[in-house]
């Protein structure tokens, strides 16, 4: 139903998002996108990069008077560093002697282990790993959370909301409260780790603080939440049709995340059934869960690969960022003899900035759950037909009995 693709190198000229499937009639402004994009670039422990950036979009297609028209939108997203990277980005061809291509300027040749680096020059045939690098770089992410404003808009207009917050950074666990805040981002963004535990806050700071001076990199646990779906997104009857296997492949494509769990994850493994399944009551008021309720929501929203009404419950862990001031081992290709990998300006650590792109991707993957249900060229189509759905709930298996 929704595709999206992103183009654009860390240091080019510019970052494009297009997302293609928007219905049209969603209302739409750059604000929105901008507001996401900020909360991307913020966070604790960044590099000097994010001081350089105020990343802002431009709508070349896709919307017209503060509205989407149904057509592909195309997003721009400046790279304001592209001033200093022009001449080695350049795509024009290197000057040098005939037959002989010049040198080039900052070149790659001591991969950093951990990075798209090693295996990029090897797979792409390429002496000088900045060709990989520089697509491989979480600038990407920029052009992925574009995306996954505008999917948010059309979330908004269904009443789902996403927010994330930080549950861990290196070894400093968070620890959440009873029930989240309603406004979960709102809490989170005050944070500077978007964590809603500020003695961890602290402790985070510290640790991040001490990594820093040792020239090390850090890693963490986002949980993204996601309130306000109805029962029956996603399906069980095939593989690819599974809502918690494509959010989990939705999340795994985020550079450094090395793990997604949902609801109870892992940990459900090593309990008993009555332990971990979320037993079922009555609930009259709770028409988009079918008029029942769960005790708990250990499943974090899933059963079958289909939403039960729930909040969906994520957890994405990101290993450390694997450029290190103090750099690791490596080989220099073009001698192949023992060296220090390179070191590039990068962050300590980025784990509140991927709660932010863990959102976004999360809602690319349920608004198109949400088209596919529902379906629909335009927003008052899709709101008729959701409609429809939550009459059909609100009216089912009433009356069994009286006759
Ligand atoms: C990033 C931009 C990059 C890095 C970081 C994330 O900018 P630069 O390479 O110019 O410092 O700060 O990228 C990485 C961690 C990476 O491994 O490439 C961003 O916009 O998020």
């Amino acid at each position: 139903m929704l595709r999206f693709t992103t183009a654009g190198e860390s240091h080019g000229a510019a970052l494009v998002s297009i997302l293609e499937g928007m219905p049209a009639g969603v209302p739409l402004l750059a604000a929105d996108v901008n507001a996401q994009l900020a909360r991307r670039q913020a966070g604790y422990g960044r590099g000097r990069r994010m001081q350089i950036e105020s990343d802002q979009v431009e709508f070349l297609s896709g919307v017209r008077a503060g509205e989407t028209i149904g057509s592909p939108i195309a997003m721009l997203i400046q790279n304001h560093d592209w001033r200093n990277w022009q001449e080695i980005m350049s795509p024009a061809p290197l000057d040098g002697e005939a037959g002989h291509a010049g040198e080039r300027k900052r070149a790659v040749t001591r991969p950093r282990p951990g990075h798209a680096d090693l295996a990029g020059m090897l797979k792409y045939d390429r002496t000088d790993a900045r060709d990989i690098l520089e697509r491989a770089s979480a600038r990407e992410t920029t052009a992925r959370v574009a995306a996954g404003a505008v999917c948010r808009v059309l979330l908004a207009s269904l009443d789902v909301s996403i927010g994330s917050h930080v549950v861990a950074l290196g070894d400093v666990l968070a620890r959440a409260p009873e029930a989240l805040p309603p406004d979960l981002n709102a809490a989170a963004d005050l944070s500077q780790l978007r964590t809603l535990d500020s003695d961890a806050e602290a402790r985070m700071i510290a640790l991040i603080d001490e990594a820093k001076r040792s020239g090390d990199t850090l890693g963490g646990i986002c949980e993204v939440v996601v309130t306000g779906l109805p029962v029956g997104l996603g399906s069980h009857v095939a593989w690819d049709r599974k809502l918690d296997g494509k959010l989990a492949a939705a999340l795994m494509s985020i550079p450094a995340v090395k793990g997604v769990e949902m609801g109870m994850g892992f940990q459900a493994a090593r309990l008993h059934g009555s332990e971990v399944h979320d037993e079922i009551d009555p609930a009259e008021d709770a028409v988009t869960r079918g008029r029942l309720s769960r005790r708990t929501n250990n499943a974090g929203g899933l059963e079958g690969g289909i939403t039960t009404g729930e909040p969906i419950v994520l957890r994405v862990a990101m290993k450390p960022i694997s450029t290190l001031m103090r750099p690791l081992a490596s080989v220099e290709m073009t001698t192949r003899e023992s060296a220090a990998s390179t070191v590039e300006r990068s962050d300590v650590t980025a784990v509140p900035a991927m709660g932010v792109i863990a959102e976004a991707m999360t809602a690319f993957v349920l608004a198109d759950a949400m088209l596919e249900k529902f379906g629909g060229d335009s927003l008052g189509e899709l709101l008729r037909n959701r409609q429809g759905y939550l009459r059909y709930l609100a009216e089912r298996d009433t009356g069994r009995g009286a006759g």
